[in-house]
């Protein structure tokens, strides 16, 4: 049976759906119908598998009941235009526009494992029909307010503004769990700092942008970082922080301190960011205690975020405070403080990074603590970071500053354009990797590529150098990367440098950086300009 949500619903009904694509055929739409042979025929399909993608000539046809695939034709490249978008991760095929009669609709449609049968997920018309019960009218036609917490499931479509109004918390605590769904090419607005929205730990968001229709979360005037708070999740995984023997440790957060995360399971699932822009956010609550561009607290490895552009914000782009999750092609961009920062003992997982400073601001490339009062309480941060490409500015200060304990697996990486590009700090950091020669293995970095003003830092407590550390490990060079922009150029030795990481969550590469080569812009189309 095909389904709409959680009810069965008739093909007739569907059928009666899409008959009207057939009268309007004159219409772009990415998809049509044809009610006399049952098949949905879709000129251009776009199959991401990681960065790369296929291209294919598709159709569906209505067989016993259920929409099967019935073609499925190779076709050259069509980026730049409508398109329908099939998720290989996801298993979700996103149909922007079917004409039926005077309307259009987005459908989404999920494919069933281990099959080639197709049900229907959701039919969402793709013009404004007023504001749901869960929203109230804002400001101007097409618009719609969200405030408050929400405890049931709320889909937020392509087709009204949405305004966030001072925190909107979906679930509450553990407790009357929701699941936030925001279709692809949504738009939602802060309109000043304290403007953000929050998931809560048991609650789920799924963000599932496609590259043509990216969602974008966003600031009203799109000029200044911090025109509005950010976006929260927060999750069950492990976090530091506890006193000793604590059975379940869980902790304020530091700008909204009524607000708690961490937990005892590392594959929790706070859902899903796919294709999202997270621009000109960032909300000093008190000095030193602000929300982020993306706060990750105590998320779990259940979690997919993958190809999010955080640009502009006031603060940290991405700040994980403890938990496991992981990240695929994140693009940090003219970020006010720290493009990357963790502490509270993450030990996630980050593989294709992009960043680059703005000229005339921002701190760090990486900020990396295990905790700033107890720099050996467990769990100790561990990430495992592979292709990261950091680009810094005069006015920035180190690219990484590893600090306050923390450990670290690096590999693949670029450093360049920073005052230092390498800074270890504090007597527990350097302890706990050990000594140059004879490392412990838990702050380790290999196959990377630094080229900066000052290329090492040693801070306080140091009882080794930074430069013997990065020159003792295998693969480290100090030579130039020969970058054009944010790209290899030809001839870079980072396309021949890298090693592939041994652990499931990366990609087999062997290249040094976010890209592969000069012609592997992964940041076309999805990103904000930068
Ligand atoms: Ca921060
Ligand atoms: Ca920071
Ligand atoms: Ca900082
Ligand atoms: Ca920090």
């Amino acid at each position: 049976m095909v389904r709409l949500k959680n009810k069965q619903i008739g093909l007739s009904i569907l059928s009666a759906f899409m008959f009207g694509m057939y009268i309007s055929n004159s219409h772009a739409a990415s998809a049509t119908f044809d009610p006399a042979t049952g098949v949905v025929d879709m000129p251009v399909v776009e199959v991401l598998n990681g960065a790369s993608s296929a291209f294919f000539h598709a159709q569906l046809k209505i067989e016993g009941g259920v929409l099967k695939l019935s073609l499925a034709s190779p076709i050259p490249a069509a980026k730049g235009q409508e398109r329908v978008v099939f998720d290989s991760a996801t298993r979700a095929l996103h149909v922007p526009s079917i004409v039926v009669g005077a309307n259009e609709f987005y459908a989404k449609l999920q494919l069933a494992p281990g099959t080639s049968n197709f049900s229907v997920v959701q039919l969402a018309s793709n013009s404004f029909q007023g504001c749901p019960s869960f929203a109230t009218a804002g400001p101007v036609e097409g618009s719609c307010i969200l405030s408050g917490e929400y405890n049931q499931d709320i889909t937020l479509t392509k087709n009204t503004q949405w305004i966030i109004s001072g925190g909107v918390f979906i679930g509450g605590d553990n407790a009357n769990g929701a699941t936030l769904t925001i279709n692809p090419g949504t738009k939602i607005f802060g309109q000043q700092g304290a403007d953000f929205l929050w998931i809560r730990r048991g609650s789920k968001i799924m963000a599932e942008g496609t590259p043509d229709h990216p969602i974008v979360m966003s600031g009203p005037s799109q000029q200044a970082a911090g025109e509005w708070g950010g976006l929260v999740l927060s999750g069950n995984a492990p976090v530091n922080g506890c006193n000793a023997g604590v059975a379940l440790c869980e902790v304020p957060f530091e700008a909204v301190t009524s607000e708690f995360y961490g937990g005892n399971n590392p594959e929790d699932n706070s859902g899903l960011i796919k294709y999202t822009q997270i621009l000109f956010a960032g909300f000093a609550v008190r000095p030193n205690e602000e929300l982020n561009g993306l706060t990750l607290n105590g998320v779990g490895s259940g979690t997919i975020i993958a190809f999010v552009h955080v640009h502009e914000g006031l603060d940290d782009g991405v700040e994980m405070f403890g938990g496991t999750v992981g990240m695929k092609h994140l693009v940090l961009t003219n970020i006010g403080d720290d493009s990357l920062d963790w502490g509270s003992g993450w030990t996630g997982k980050a593989q294709f990074v992009l960043i680059k400073q703005a000229a005339d601001d921002g701190d760090r490339g990486i900020e990396a603590d295990n905790n700033e009062v107890n720099n050996d309480i467990a769990p100790r941060a561990k990430p495992m970071l592979s292709n990261i490409t950091m680009i810094g500015a005069p006015v920035a200060t180190q690219g990484i500053l590893l600090r306050r304990g923390t450990g670290a697996n690096i590999w693949n990486t670029v450093i360049t354009g920073f005052p230092d590009c390498i800074s270890i700090d504090g007597e527990a950091t350097f302890l706990n990797a050990g000594a140059p020669g004879n490392l412990t293995g838990e702050l380790t970095m290999v196959n990377s590529f630094i080229s900066c003003g000052s290329n090492f830092l040693d801070g306080p407590g140091a009882t080794f150098t930074v430069a013997d550390w990065f020159t003792s490990q295998s693969g480290n060079s100090q030579e130039e990367p020969l970058l054009n922009g944010f790209l290899p150029a030809s001839g870079s030795p980072l396309t021949l440098g890298g090693a592939p990481v041994n652990d499931a969550f990366f990609d087999n590469v062997d290249y040094v950086g976010a890209f592969r080569d000069a012609d592997d812009n992964w940041t076309e189309e999805w990103t904000f300009d930068f």
